[in-house]
């Protein structure tokens, strides 16, 4: 159990979970700095089906490799919330993207029973991250989205770094598929009434000869549409007909 009271990692049991496709390029790296930061944490790679070498180098790297049938972002996280069973858990991409230096931050207001969730935010007045314009214009497009539907007052929805205890996994049913999925992890959480924080974290740009994941217009819809479909469930709950 996660209680208040000193930061004591040795205690808790750490679960550094990394969804991965075709990541070869990184992912062996971002394993051994996790456990180089975290040398009590178990690190599971979820992949599904790569054709790199992500798999060999995510296990030589000690990595526990989970394979998920089911492709996007959205299946990878609830199956990693169905099976990894930890008190503290580190979500963070496989692609060398987010500072390992920084899990501390992270985890810390979580030891220390002052937060649920922890955010590495990309936006954050402090971070200084290395966005392409329009990223850094569409996570902010979000930000506004979700200050207008849902009240939400933070700098960053869509990171993919953040800590979270294990209640947060027992409450928060995921049901999406794709990369909406990180929209509806932050609102749900806020909704369930989990207290959810914000650290900086510096973005790095991907390594070249690897690529990102997603598709702009399709996924940007899809985020849009799962906020929307949120917001309409939001208010049946509170006026039921
Ligand atoms: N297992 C799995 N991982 C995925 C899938 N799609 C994306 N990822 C991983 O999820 C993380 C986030 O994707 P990424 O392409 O970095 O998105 P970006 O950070 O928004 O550019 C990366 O580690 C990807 O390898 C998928 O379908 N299956
Ligand atoms: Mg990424």
């Amino acid at each position: 159990m996660v209680t208040s009271g000193e930061p004591s990692a040795a205690s808790e049991r750490l679960a550094v979970l990394i969804p991965c496709l075709n990541e070869g390029a990184t992912i062996g790296n971002v394993v051994a700095e996790f456990r180089a930061a975290l040398p009590l944490c178990d690190v599971y790679v979820f992949d599904n089906d790569s054709c790199d070498r992500s798999v060999s180098q995510a296990r030589d790297a000690g990595a526990h490799v989970v394979q998920e049938p089911r492709r996007g972002k959205g299946h990878v996280l609830q199956s990693m919330f169905r099976t990894v069973h930890a008190d503290v858990y580190v979500l963070v991409d496989g692609d060398g993207t987010y500072p390992a230096a920084a899990v501390q931050s992270l985890i810390e207001p979580i030891l220390r029973g002052r937060a649920d969730m922890v955010i590495g935010s990309r936006l954050h007045p402090a971070a200084a991250s290395e966005f392409d314009v329009l990223n850094r214009w569409g996570n902010r497009l979000f930000v506004m989205l979700s200050r207008l539907l849902f009240r939400i007052s933070l700098t960053d929805l869509l990171s993919g770094y953040r800590a979270f205890t294990r209640a947060v996994v027992q409450h928060v049913g995921l049901t999406s598929e794709g990369f909406q999925v990180d929209a509806e992890f932050t609102i749900k959480t806020i909704q369930a009434r989990f207290r959810v924080i914000e650290v900086p974290v510096n973005l790095r740009r991907r390594p070249p000869g690897s690529h990102s994941k997603i598709r702009r217009c399709r996924d940007g819809l899809a985020i849009i549409r799962a906020m929307l479909t949120l917001r309409r469930l939001a208010h049946h709950r509170r006026d039921p007909e």
